[in-house]
């Protein structure tokens, strides 16, 4: 009862850590004498891992002796950008650390476990992730970042309502949940047409980040990009798909990677080797299509606005007929504003 308590405000604290970028969410609690002394969490890509925000927290280091450490991850094993916290926990005499989840790190994986128990503390490791570092987890599970679709359509399953023009769909309330669903995205992927017709800036404007969302398109020649486009304002970095080279320059946060053919297969591939963990796909119809019909989505959130857009030929929320079905799981919907928020996962 009381371990689960001290757990949840490790749990608690982990979330706090918005701009962890490829790195877990990590929360930690130090308790002695059923009292919390200190707690600690992972705050950004790059600094100071949860267990050592902990112990600096503590009035003084000698606290530690013989305390109960709660942490949600799998304390670490490896001389990264900061020293391993395994062996820190045991040289300021961290007596029992109760884990929540195994680092599927591999760097890591089992091997925090044994420093601890090496150095006589005591382990237990509930594996209960709490919901935390989905992407984190999915990608040291399948070798490739977890994908989300997001797309707003008509109930008539239209995504526009013109040709060659943007059509607002959705209102205020909805436009802020896709603000937040972005800020837990690792990369924001568009297609070609989505980019010239919409010419979205695919940024988080409700909180300022350091690690935002990278930006990214899929185009046929970098060079036919309109560079008016928002994707080069340099507000974020901006990685093109092209199938051929850039005879231009570019901002310098514009990366371009060149391929004959880029299928979403060949996208996420190249996703996973740079360490993407989560991608979100926002359109248009036919990448939205591409990334069904070879089995990529793992996530849909779709916002629905009540109107009909009408309009015969315009762009189907799925713009290529599919050969085969896909089951989602019963989905979880909620109301924001005038629209309706709906969300599923593959079965
Ligand atoms: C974190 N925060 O609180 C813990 C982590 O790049 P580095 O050196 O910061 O190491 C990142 C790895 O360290 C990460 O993938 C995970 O395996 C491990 N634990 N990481 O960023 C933390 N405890
Ligand atoms: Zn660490």
């Amino acid at each position: 009862m009381c371990e689960s308590k001290y757990f949840q405000i490790a749990v608690a604290v982990a979330k706090r850590g918005t701009d962890t970028w490829t790195n877990p969410q990590v929360g930690a609690a130090i308790v002695k004498d059923q009292r919390v002394l200190a707690v600690g969490y992972h705050h950004q890509f790059g600094q100071r891992h949860a267990e050592i925000d902990a112990l600096a927290q503590l009035d003084d280091i000698s606290q530690a002796q013989g305390a109960t450490m709660y942490v949600t991850l799998e304390p670490c094993s490896h001389y990264g950008k900061t020293p391993p916290c395994a062996k820190r926990l045991a040289e300021v005499g961290i007596a029992e650390v109760i884990i929540g989840q195994l680092d599927p790190n591999p760097i890591v994986s089992g091997k925090g476990v044994a420093i601890l128990k090496a150095h006589g503390i005591k382990v237990k490791v509930l594996g209960d992730s709490q919901g935390l570092n989905v992407a984190y987890n999915y990608f040291y599970q399948h070798g490739r970042p977890l994908v989300t679709l997001k797309y707003a359509m008509s109930l008539d399953g239209k995504i526009n309502g013109a040709e060659k023009k943007r059509t607002l769909l959705t209102q205020t309330a909805a436009q802020q949940d896709v603000q937040k669903l972005r800020r837990h995205q690792q990369v924001i992927l568009v297609g070609e047409h989505t980019l010239s017709i919409d010419n979205p800036r695919l940024t988080v404007r409700t909180s300022s980040m350091v690690f935002p969302p990278i930006r990214a398109a899929l185009v046929h020649h970098i060079d036919q990009v309109d560079p008016k486009s928002h994707l080069f304002d340099e507000s974020a970095p901006t990685w093109f798909f092209s199938e051929m080279a850039a005879t231009r320059p570019l901002p310098k946060n514009v990366q371009v990677f060149v391929k004959p053919r880029w299928t979403p297969a060949a996208v996420v591939q190249h996703l996973a080797s740079e360490g993407i963990q989560s991608l979100l796909v926002e359109g248009g119809s036919h990448l939205q299509a591409a990334f069904i019909a070879a089995g990529l989505v793992d996530n849909v959130v779709v916002y629905i606005s009540p109107m009909m857009l009408g309009g015969a030929g315009l762009p189907a929320a799925i713009g290529q007929s599919l050969t085969s079905q896909t089951q989602f799981e019963t989905p979880t919907i909620s109301v924001l504003g005038p629209d309706i928020r709906l969300q599923t996962r593959k079965v």
